[in-house]
Parts: C-alpha cells; structure tokens; sequence
C-alpha cells in the first residue's frame, strides 16, 4: 500500500505513535509518505521506503499567523495524487484530519471519488478531551471525524468518551499504542548511573510534555513525600509549560538535590532501565504511551485511574492506579513498591509481560487490516 502519515513532529504520544507507526509499515514494505512541520522526532530511521514532507507555510506580512493547515492540504493533495496514495492516516483530528478532507476536495476535479485515497484519522486524547471541549473548537472537531472514512481511538476509554461528546455517525475502532519490546527492553548500563552521578538510591521515573494534563506538581509532592520516607532521586524527562513552574516547587521544597530535570531525551531506554518506578499522576490520559514503554523496561507504574491506564495496568501487578490528586495514596504505592524487593521483582517480571501483549508488529498488523479493510470496500 501506499500510505500518507500526517502527524505533529513534537515530543509527545501521537507523534510518536505516528512514526513509529509509519517505520513498521516501511519495513513491511509499504511506501509511506510523511507530512509534517518537521521530521517527527521518533523518525530517524534510513528506509527505501520512507519520504518525509515538511510543510512550508507561506509567510505574508498580511497573515499574522501562517495557514499551517492550508499548506498541509496542499502537501497532501500534491503528494498523494502523484504518488497515488491509498491512504491518508491523520493522527489527531485537528488540523490533520481536517486538511486531509481538504486535500480530498482540492483533487475532486482530478479524480474520482473511487480512486481518491481513503482517510483514517488516529485520535490520540487532547484531540477530543481538551481541543474538543473547547467551544469553538467543537464543530471542527465533529466535522474531522465525521468526514473521515475511518476513526481509530487509541483506548475504550476514548472511544467512549469521542461517542459521548460527539455522537459519531461513523464506528470507531480501537487501535491501542504499542511498543517494540527488541528495542524497549531492560538494559544493564551501570555506566548511565555514574555519567548522572546517581549512587545506589532508588529512581522515580517521569517522561511527559509537561503539559497541565500531566499533573506535575502532584509528581512533586508525591515524590516530596516518598523522599522524605526513602532515599530516591526524581528524573523528569521531557520539557513544556509546566516545567517553570515544577521547578520553583522543587526549590521551594528544598529538594534540589533529589530532582533532575533532564529535558526533552530521544534515548530513553537507558533511563527507563534504572528507574524503579514510573510515576503518571495525569487527570486525564488516553492511554499513556509512556507508561506503556517503562513497563517494557520492567518499571511498574503508579497512575491514575483516569482515562486509559485501567486498559493495561492491572492494581497490584503492574503498579497501582489511584484517583487524581490522590497524593497520599500514591504516596504509599510508590513507597510499597521501592521497598518491598520481591513485590517489585513480581510487578517488574509481570509488566514485562504485559508489554508484550501490545507488541508493536501486533498492532501494525492491525492497522493494516484496518486500512485493507476500508479499501476493500471501496
Ligand atoms: O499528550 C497530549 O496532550 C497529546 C497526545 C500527543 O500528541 O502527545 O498524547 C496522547 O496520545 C498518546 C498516543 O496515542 C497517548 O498515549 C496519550 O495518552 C495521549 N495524551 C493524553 O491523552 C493526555
């Protein structure tokens, strides 16, 4: 097949989903063609089959803000009328989704409506939970899943919440997120512990966008209260607009010395390798990609019930799952698993497992059905 991937290129789960999406189908050898502002940041893969177009926006002093979502319909309909593409694969409803129907209506004069490409659109989480609860944003939303010939979610739980607030005439399909579990795996790098200068003390993990959703200062606190109980260090990995404020928290509570804020990281596998736990106090997560990846690395996780996480998390095998803001129950989970050794040992062996079950060749084949599928039906 011949497959468009419109994606966001910023550190978060739905670009990253996107390209790692887009280089299993290249390995399988489909032709996969990307559009996005930049190379999404997962890509760096050299593959025959691999194209990557980023979007040049017109710059006009009348424009205040440049018409990304114009230039992406362009892209769209030139690449995937010489290209002859089977596929457009939004991933994020807005503008993704929407400029792939545009470019659908640009080539409308060009080709038939049966040899136009058919559109799938990936919704990831803020997509419909926070741009779709916006007021104005509502309509837009609605139109980019109705438009669409096919609509994934990445859990029931997003699913269920797309049928509650938008009533889709279309069936969704849930495609959850998926790790490779040759390249996420628990590695022995004593190394990484020197190079950060870390002794032995126990290591709390948090990978994010930093994003007001994430909840970073319930991190804090939580870890705050763990640090006060046990010898730890916090690794924050990852950069947004919470960041400023986590850092002055840190001061404030004169814990320094025990938060590294490491920034935005590519490698994370050796990190996720000597965390002991994985802290999402999120008050709303689709999924939680992140989490996905650190118990491939066999590092359990303490989360929220909110959203997706109840999916693939199991209380009590693979961490434990609480309530948003819920500080001090964390709080005890966290401690629970960073001293009771062979509880640890039992939840790290089990997350391993669970992985596995969302073992990325699995769920590419499932998209591919999926795409198959729409195309049969043409
Ligand atoms: O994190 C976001 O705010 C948006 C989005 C992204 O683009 O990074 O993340 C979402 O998509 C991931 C991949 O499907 C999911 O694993 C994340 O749970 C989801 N984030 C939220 O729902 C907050």
């Amino acid at each position: 097949m011949k497959i468009g991937i419109s994606c966001h290129h910023t550190y978060g789960g739905s670009g990253a989903i996107a390209a790692e999406l887009g280089k299993a189908l290249a390995s399988k050898g489909h032709i996969v063609h990307f559009f996005s502002q930049a190379a999404p940041f997962r890509l760096g893969a050299f593959s025959r089959n691999i194209f990557c177009h980023e979007i040049e926006v017109m710059h006009y002093p009348l424009f205040e803000s440049p018409f990304y979502s114009l230039a992406l319909a362009s892209k769209i309909a030139d690449i995937a009328y010489y290209e002859k593409l089977d596929i457009v694969h939004a991933h994020y409803a807005i503008p993704h989704a929407l400029s792939a129907m545009l470019a659908r209506q640009m080539l409308e004069d060009k080709c038939a409506a049966s040899t136009c490409f058919k559109l799938v659109t990936t919704l990831h989480g803020t997509d419909i939970t926070v741009v779709g609860a916006d007021r104005w944003m509502q309509d837009v939303v609605r139109l980019a899943i109705n438009k669409s010939d096919g609509v994934t979610a990445v859990s029931a739980w997003l699913k269920e919440e797309t049928v509650r607030m938008f009533s889709p005439k279309k069936e969704i399909t849930v495609i959850p997120n998926f790790v490779d579990t040759s390249l996420f795996f628990r590695t022995s790098k004593p190394e990484i512990r020197e190079q950060l200068g870390l002794g032995d003390e126990k290591i709390v993990i948090h990978i994010s966008n930093f994003r007001p959703v994430k909840c970073i200062g319930d991190i804090i606190r939580v870890f705050y209260a763990v640090s006060r109980r046990t010898e730890a260090t916090l690794l924050l990995v990852g950069d947004g607009p919470e960041r400023s404020d986590a850092e002055i928290q840190v001061r404030q509570l004169g814990i320094v010395d025990r938060v590294r804020f490491l920034g935005k990281l590519d490698d994370i596998v050796p990190l996720l390798s000597l965390a002991d736990i994985m802290l999402m106090p999120s008050n709303a997560e689709s999924f939680g990609l992140a989490a996905l990846e650190a118990m491939a690395c066999g590092v359990p996780v303490v989360a929220t019930m909110a959203g997706g996480f109840s999916e693939f998390i199991v209380p009590g095998i693979h961490g434990y799952l609480h309530a948003p803001g819920d500080i001090k129950a964390m709080t005890e989970s966290a401690l629970l698993l960073l001293s009771d050794q062979a509880h640890w040992l039992e939840c790290s062996n089990a997350c391993v497992q669970q992985a596995k079950r969302y073992e990325t060749a699995l769920l590419v084949e499932h998209y591919e059905a999926y795409y198959a599928g729409l195309l049969a039906a043409s």
